[in-house]
């Protein structure tokens, strides 16, 4: 039955209509900067958007138009057609993840991509671009953005020659909005297999009235049943099956600029509405403040042993996205409402080596 589908694939392929495009050019320049080489570039500027409140800040050129874009919440049966393109996306078949994109009738394409930024070949499944025009409030034609996205989807690249099982992901492109541009630098300097960034921002598509972020529908680190996820999942499972590791996970997010004074620069969090199973994770913490004190001068991370922080504060919960700060001796964890000391024997845990993963082959 296989070898039938794939001789359909392959006679697809010869008429064109399961082609995989194939892409030379700048990474930086398709996902925030300019490539002409690409069928569309600047992918950040096409994210979808929405503003329905007051509860998230935007970039100051960057004006949220409700017009512009969508996210189209998937069914149970087009989440599981998602999979099945992932799983051949992943397996690097790539002419029949193509075919079952166009068979299920996803706006999304396969792009084999040699980036010249960094002599990398990867993998991009990205969605193809819808009609919609944003001139961002300004009769100025030079910050018109042409283009964005039905499905809303996101943007997933992969690098099947990382040494590095390290997954990189962006749930909010458009509320973070310099967390993309981190992310991608993150995926080059740490050599990381994975790259995801969400495609519509979390005002998007939401169960009304918006009175919290918890009402996100479009937001994959709010909402379970997300195409994201059902990408995660299997990005994290091959990793998993390779190495018999836990994957890397670096989910990047960036302040609100003055919203939060006075507070520790470190927030923990085990994500909203779900189980508190983080606390059974290493927590991995950058001493961006110690780092300058005499006994941390040697090192720059800490690792907090797997339940450290319930070790140390019974109840204390990372659902209630902790904060962690650094003082000369000890370190600050703070709760929405509580307030927390970690005395610095943790200091005295040793980091560990364990950046250096088993080689992915
Ligand atoms: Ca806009
Ligand atoms: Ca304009």
């Amino acid at each position: 039955m296989h070898r039938i589908v794939c001789l359909a694939v392959l006679l697809l392929s010869f008429s064109g209509l399961g082609s995989v495009i194939t892409e030379v050019g700048s990474l930086r320049g398709f996902i925030y900067g300019s490539e002409p080489t690409c069928v569309y570039d600047n992918w950040v500027s096409h994210v979808s958007e929405g503003k329905v409140s007051g509860l998230n800040v935007y970039a100051p050129w960057e004006v949220q138009n409700n017009d512009f874009g969508d996210y189209h919440i998937p069914t149970e049966e087009e989440l599981r057609c998602w999979g099945m393109v992932v799983d051949d996306f992943l397996a690097l078949e790539l002419v029949c993840a193509q075919q079952k994109i166009r068979q299920f009738g996803f706006s999304y394409q396969v792009v084999d991509f040699q980036d010249l930024d960094s002599s990398r070949n990867l993998f991009i499944l990205r969605e193809i671009l819808n009609g919609d025009i944003d001139n961002n409030g300004t009769t100025d034609s030079t910050d018109d953005e042409i283009g964005s996205f039905d499905y809303g989807w996101g943007l997933y690249l992969y690098n099947p020659d990382s040494n590095r099982p390290i997954v990189i992901t962006v749930p909010h492109p458009c509320d973070d909005y310099p967390a993309p541009v981190f992310a991608m630098e993150a995926f080059y300097k740490l050599d990381a297999r994975f790259l995801m960034i969400a495609g519509a921002g979390r005002e998007v598509a939401f169960n009304p009235p918006y009175h919290s972020n918890n009402q996100s529908i479009s937001d994959p680190s709010r909402y379970a049943e997300h195409p994201f996820n059902e990408f995660y999942q299997r990005a994290g499972h091959q990793i998993r099956g390779i190495t018999g590791k836990t994957e890397f996970s670096l989910q990047i997010h960036t302040y609100d600029w003055h919203k939060y004074q006075n507070k520790p620069n470190v927030m923990l969090s085990a994500g909203s509405g779900g189980s508190d199973k983080c606390s059974s994770l290493l927590v991995l913490l950058h001493l961006t403040e110690g780092g300058t004190l005499p006994q941390y001068s040697t090192r720059r991370f800490s690792i907090l042993p797997q339940n450290f922080v319930y070790q140390q504060h019974p109840g204390f919960s990372l659902l209630s996205f902790p904060q962690a700060g650094f003082g000369a001796t000890v370190s600050e964890f703070l709760g929405n409402s509580a307030s927390a000391w970690i005395l610095g024997n943790y200091a005295t845990w040793q980091p560990q080596t364990s950046l250096n993963p088993t080689r992915v082959s």
